[in-house]
């Protein structure tokens, strides 16, 4: 049996381990891996799979040897394949390891999620250690051929159709996190996104607009802005505010899988960073991104970058509209996003059939984790 070894180091917020846990999950179920999973801080993750224990050195979970990654690092024989996820760099005692194993180990970069054209000229490519005989292959997540794909486990397209068809299932989750299902006519809208001033602008988008929004917020999401919106400290999970049209929801943070289903059930999904990202993605509804903001305004190009792939198909009056809100809502900009919101409205109808034939078109590049076992399997022969 292979083994691969995975290496997070959790830089802030929860996309590092979120992205490392799925892919590490999906290895061991579906691959017949023996998957180590070497985390620096087990705090984040224990939010998102409430089944492993951040104190413990060394655990299993859900098929995954799970291992707090911090000084002095033990002696272990490095696996068959080592993945660093987002240039974490594992130990220099580890390294010096692989270079003395034989067969060497494969190195995998896993880089992070971008559309920008410049990731299919660098994705798979080797750099040899400047001073180990070792060679490190950097390997991209993407949206088209030519890129390692999305995280995506199987018989996930399947999940999200079978529970979007099920008012069963849809009700057993509302009574799982605590909320009442929707009412007729409301608009579900989750939010998940970083602190920035244009929140407020959708807030009063929301209160004073056509119709009821149901806002369902995760209990440490823009806190601060639903407390000055509401004139309300009190924004913790179990929190029900409502103004005008708007009714906004608190919750506590929810599992993956839960996470999913809310994604699932909504109307619109606001995300952010990476894994959330993608999973709005696959769960085929409408989506508004505020991105992993960069120094220097370096995520603008990504941001760019993606709306171009994904409003290729849009008509040119509904592209526009999703631009416009998109770059408002990038640049915190709150009047902009109230003014666009209406756009939004719109074209409603024509965002849920192109969510659904986006999420459609996805599996047509494979998913992440298989494709990254495939190109290591052949390194390895
Ligand atoms: O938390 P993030 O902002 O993480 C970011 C990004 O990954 C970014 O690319 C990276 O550079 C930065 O970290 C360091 O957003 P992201 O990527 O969506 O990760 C959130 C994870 O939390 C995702 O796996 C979904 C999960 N989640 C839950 O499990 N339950 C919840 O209630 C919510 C809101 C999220």
């Amino acid at each position: 049996m292979r083994s691969w070894d995975i290496f997070c180091a959790v830089v802030d917020n929860y996309g590092d381990i979120g992205v490392s846990w799925r892919l590490a999950r999906q290895l061991a179920a579906e691959r017949s891996l023996r998957v180590r999973l070497w985390v620096d801080d087990l705090a984040p993750l224990a939010q998102i799979s409430p089944d492993v224990d951040p104190q413990l050195e060394l655990q299993q979970a859900q098929g995954v040897e799970l291992r707090w990654w911090r000084a002095p690092f033990p002696q272990v024989e490095p696996a068959d394949v080592v993945v660093e996820a987002f240039a974490c760099n594992p130990p220099a005692s580890y390294i010096a390891a692989m270079a003395a194993r034989l067969p060497k180990p494969v190195w995998i970069n896993l880089e992070y999620l971008s559309a920008e054209s410049w990731v299919l000229g660098c994705h798979g490519l080797p750099s040899p250690h400047p001073s180990l005989p070792l060679v490190k292959y950097f390997y991209f997540p993407g949206f088209t051929a030519g890129t390692g794909g999305l995280l995506a486990e199987r018989g996930l397209a399947q999940a999200r159709a079978r529970f979007q068809g099920s008012r069963e299932e849809q009700t057993r989750f509302w009574n799982e996190i605590g909320l009442a299902e929707p009412a007729a006519g409301e608009l579900q809208v989750s939010l998940f996104c970083y602190p920035h001033e244009g929140i407020a602008g959708l807030l009063r988008a929301w209160e004073t607009g056509s119709g009821p929004v149901r806002c369902l917020v995760p209990e440490g999401t823009a806190t601060q802005a639903l407390s000055a919106f509401f004139g309300d400290e009190r924004i913790v999970a179990g929190a029900q505010l409502r103004r005008g049209k708007l009714q906004a929801c608190v919750f506590p943070f929810l599992d993956q899988d839960h996470y999913d289903r809310l994604l699932w059930a909504c109307d619109l999904n606001l995300v952010r960073g990476e894994d959330s990202f993608v999973r709005a993605q696959w769960a085929a509804r409408p989506l508004l991104w505020q991105i992993y903001p960069q120094q220097e305004g370096a995520h603008g190009p990504k941001l760019q970058a993606f709306l171009q792939l994904y409003c290729r198909e849009l008509p040119p009056a509904g592209a526009a509209s999703a631009s416009a809100l998109w770059e408002a809502w990038n640049q915190g900009d709150a009047a902009r996003v109230e003014f666009a919101w209406p756009g939004w409205c719109e074209h409603r109808a024509e965002f849920e059939a192109h969510a659904r034939r986006w999420a459609a078109q996805l599996p047509a590049t494979g998913d992440l984790a298989n494709n990254l076992a495939l190109f290591c399997e052949n390194l390895l022969k």
